[in-house]
């Protein structure tokens, strides 16, 4: 068994990331529903980070998404973080909501629409040198809708060219994560639609490109944990965009669809001891938060990253792999239920009141008023940028 310490050690150093996005209004493309005190802008969904933090402990980076989250000066965004306890994390570009971008940003038939797709990534790097980010995570809804459309292959190419074009203008510790998703907004071909065209991109480009694995982006019954233990093996994993999904791209909160599968995923994690930040897997949200309270709903889906977390620290590591080197299948099997089965969140109040915490995050916030305080002062939120 893993010692207590060693477990308690492991979940006082973790990190998760939240994004700016899941702090705004955000819906569906049928409703937004706005909520009252939600940020009007970057600078508000910094200071909501950072209560998040102030609560859990474990979420000390926001994740910003430009253009959303477009101010003039990073630097000094970046120093009201800094003031309020939290940093700038990934910065997640969006090129798919431009008009020129209807046939796709980086693997657009037209050469001039490929510069303005590129153009922006590499503003987005900019914005890291500004704002000390480490992470450029790239998302495209390139895609086609029906066959004939345009060359597949032609697709890749440009796609091979624009991802060159962007890593090369990286620092020397900037990364590149490069997100993939099924299908959505196209509905024939995606151009990164699935881990192994990412994987593919990714080795050709070189170390500074890893792959980032967003839970809600897979075909029903895809086995994640499986890509994950791939990527860790091949040093390929980069980042998580955690969420969970029923049907499709749900982007409800992690863990509340299959809290199972999340701990499976964290055992990957765990096994391979690449849960240390020094690892360099970013741990983010990529949640959006139509009809709940937004930061409880961010606060729960720390605890619910925490709560897989713990049970996945406690395997018996020793008594599974001796089950395993025995063929003992079922024996195998129980070691990893009894530690699912396992209740852990007093454990995890315990780790939170060593760190001089509230055990209870959610009831802290409820007591804190600050709920109140941002309903007072701030009229008319922001969209998030979804379902607009
Ligand atoms: C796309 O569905 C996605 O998962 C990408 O990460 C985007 O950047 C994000 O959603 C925006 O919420
Ligand atoms: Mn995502
Ligand atoms: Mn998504």
């Amino acid at each position: 068994m893993p010692s207590t310490s060693e477990v308690r050690a492991a979940l006082a150093g973790q990190r998760i990331e939240t994004p700016s996005w899941a702090y705004a209004n955000s819906g569906t493309r049928f409703k937004v529903f706005p909520q009252p005190g939600v940020p009007r802008d970057p600078w508000e969904k910094i200071a909501d980070a950072a209560v998040v933090h102030r609560l859990t402990g474990v979420a000390p980076t926001v994740a910003l998404h430009i253009p959303w989250d477009e101010v003039e000066d990073f630097g000094k965004l970046a120093s009201h973080a800094e003031e309020h306890g939290v940093s700038l994390g990934a910065i997640n570009s969006n090129v798919f909501q431009d008009e020129d971008f209807k046939l796709g940003s980086v693997t657009n038939p037209d050469a001039r629409i490929r510069r303005k797709a590129v153009d922006h990534l590499l503003k987005c790097v900019d914005i890291m040198d500004a704002t000390g980010s480490r992470d450029l995570k790239l998302w495209f809804s390139d895609g086609t809708n029906y066959p004939g459309q345009d060359s597949i292959r032609a697709r890749q190419d440009r796609l091979a060219e624009a991802l060159r074009e962007v890593y090369d203008r990286l620092g020397p510790d900037q990364r590149m994560l490069l997100e993939y998703k099924l299908f959505e907004p196209a509905f024939y071909t995606t151009d990164v639609p699935d881990w192994g065209t990412s994987y593919a991109h990714c080795v050709e480009l070189g170390e500074k490109a890893t792959v980032c694995i967003d839970t809600g982006h897979h075909a029903p019954g895809t086995n994640i944990e499986f890509i994950v233990a791939f990527l860790l093996r091949a040093n390929k994993l980069g980042a998580f965009d955690f969420n969970s999904r029923f049907y499709a791209d749900d982007d409800l909160m992690v863990g509340a669809a299959d809290p199972f599968q999340l701990f499976r995923i964290m055992h990957e994690i765990v096994s391979a001891d690449a849960l240390r930040p020094e690892a360099g897997i970013a741990f983010m949200l990529d949640q959006c938060h139509n009809i709940e309270a937004k930061i409880p709903a961010i606060i729960r889906s720390v605890l619910n990253v925490q709560e897989a977390t713990a049970k996945a620290l406690i395997i018996d590591a020793e008594a599974l792999a001796e089950a395993q080197r025995s063929g003992d299948v079922l024996a195998a099997n129980a070691v990893l239920m009894d530690a699912y089965s396992t209740d852990v969140r007093p454990l995890l109040r315990e780790v939170r009141a060593d760190a001089g915490l509230d055990p209870d995050p959610v009831a802290a916030y409820r007591a804190s008023g600050y709920q109140e305080r941002i309903e007072a002062d701030r009229v008319g939120g922001t969209q998030a940028g979804w379902g607009a």
